[in-house]
C-alpha cells in the first residue's frame, strides 16, 4: 500500500534521527579519546548512585547521546569559591560541554558563557522572558541579607535583588555547594554580611547538593533523574536527595570496622595512620554526616577524604564551619 510505505519511509527518518544524533555523540566522545566502554561504564556508576536497577543503563546512555529534551537553565553564582563549578569542570566523563551542551540548554552561566558585561545581563533578562516558568534555576554561593544585599553585587544589582527576580520564575530551583544550600564557609560567625542559604534569602523550597564541593555524580545525578523520570529526586527533611545523602559517612566507611574495635589515629603520620586506623579522634565527623563520598569517590572514582587519611569535616551538613569546628578535635 502506498500509504504504508510512506508510513514506514516516516518511520525510518524518525528512527534514524537519533541513531544519527547517537552516532554523532559517541564520534564526539571518540574524538575526546573516550570509548564507548568507557561511556557505558560511567553510565552504569551513574544508574547505580541514583539508586536505579541496571536496567536503566541504557536509558541513562540515551538521556547524553541522544536527548529528547533539553531544558533551558539558568546558572547563577554569588558568595563562594566557585569550587562547586570548578568539582564540575574537572569531572572527566561527561566532559562539561558534553554535559551542557547535549542535555541542557544552558542559557547563561557566568565562568562559562563567552558573554560579558551589558551583553551577560541582557541575555539573563531575555532568557528569563523566554522561559519564564519554564527554566531550571541552578545556584552556587550564599546571599548577603544585612545591608539590603550591600555585600555582594553583579552589574550594579544586590545578589538579593538578582535571587528574588530570578528564581521565583524557574520550574525548580537546584542550589549547588554548602554555600547556596546552607550558608557555607560566607555565612560562618561572625557573618557580618548577613550570609544565608538561597532558600532562606528568597523564601523558597531549594533542591539542595550539599557539599563544599558537592560530588558532580551527584549534580549530573539530579538532573538526568529529571530528565529520565520527568521529576526530580525524592529528598530528605534538609533538601538533599536520597540517592544521594541517605546514608551517613560513617555507616558506608570502610574503616567502620576499626571504629568497632576501638582502633584509632590519634596522630597525623603515625602507626596507626598508616594502617588506616579509624580518624574518629583527629576529628572524623562522619558518624554526623549524610553523604555519599565513601562509594561516589571524587576525581571519576580515584578517592575521597577518609580513603586519603583526613578525616570527614562534614562539610554536607548544615553550618558545618560553626557547627563542627574546631577541625582535628573529637567532638
Ligand atoms: Fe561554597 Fe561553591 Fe565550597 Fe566553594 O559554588 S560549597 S566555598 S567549594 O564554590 O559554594
Ligand atoms: Fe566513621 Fe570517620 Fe571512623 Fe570512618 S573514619 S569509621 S567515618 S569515624
Ligand atoms: Fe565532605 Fe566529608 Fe565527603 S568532608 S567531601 S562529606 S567525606
Amino acid at each position: 500500500m502506498w500509504y504504508g510505505r510512506i508510513t514506514c519511509r516516516i518511520y525510518n527518518r524518525i528512527k534514524e534521527v537519533p541513531m544519527e544524533k547517537e552516532k554523532q555523540f559517541y564520534e564526539r566522545l571518540a574524538e575526546r579519546g573516550v570509548t564507548r566502554r568507557d561511556f557505558m561504564k560511567y553510565c552504569t556508576f551513574l544508574t547505580a548512585t541514583m539508586g536505579l536497577s541496571s536496567s536503566f543503563v541504557p536509558k541513562v546512555a540515551e538521556v547524553f547521546a541522544a536527548p529528547k529534551q533539553r531544558p533551558p537553565v539558568i546558572w547563577l553564582h554569588f558568595g563562594e569559591c566557585t569550587g562547586c563549578s570548578e568539582s564540575l569542570l574537572r569531572s572527566q566523563y561527561p566532559y562539561i560541554d558534553d554535559l551542557v551542551l547535549e542535555i541542557l540548554s544552558l542559557e547563561y552561566h557566568e565562568t562559562v558563557m563567552a558573554a560579558a558585561g551589558q551583553q551577560a545581563e541582557d541575555q539573563l533578562q531575555m532568557a528569563m522572558k523566554k522561559h519564564n516558568g519554564n527554566f531550571i534555576c541552578v545556584v552556587e554561593g550564599a546571599i548577603p541579607t544585612k545591608y539590603d544585599g550591600g555585600y555582594g553585587k553583579i552589574g550594579g544589582r544586590t545578589f538579593l535583588e538578582i535571587a528574588k527576580e530570578v528564581c521565583p520564575k524557574a520550574a525548580a530551583v537546584i542550589a549547588i555547594g554548602a554555600c547556596a544550600t546552607y550558608g557555607g564557609i560566607p555565612a560562618a560567625a561572625p557573618n557580618p554580611g548577613g550570609y544565608t542559604s538561597v532558600s532562606e534569602a528568597v523564601g523558597i523550597k531549594t533542591i539542595n547538593l550539599a557539599g563544599c564541593p558537592p560530588n558532580p555524580v551527584n549534580t549530573v545525578g539530579t538532573i538526568v533523574n529529571y530528565l529520565l523520570l520527568g521529576k526530580l529526586p525524592a529528598i530528605d527533611d534538609q533538601g538533599r536527595p536520597l540517592f544521594a545523602y541517605g546514608k551517613t559517612i560513617h555507616d558506608q566507611c570502610p574503616r567502620r570496622a576499626h571504629f568497632e574495635n576501638e582502633e584509632f589515629v590519634e596522630e597525623f603520620g603515625s602507626e596507626e595512620a598508616a594502617m588506616g586506623y579509624c580518624l574518629y579522634k583527629v576529628g572524623c565527623r562522619g558518624p554526623e554526616t549524610y553523604n555519599n563520598c565513601p562509594v561516589a569517590k571524587f576525581n571519576d572514582g580515584t578517592s575521597w577524604p577518609v580513603e586519603a587519611g583526613h578525616p570527614c569535616l562534614g562539610c554536607s551538613e548544615p553550618r558545618f564551619w560553626d557547627n563542627f569546628t574546631p577541625f582535628y578535635e573529637e567532638l
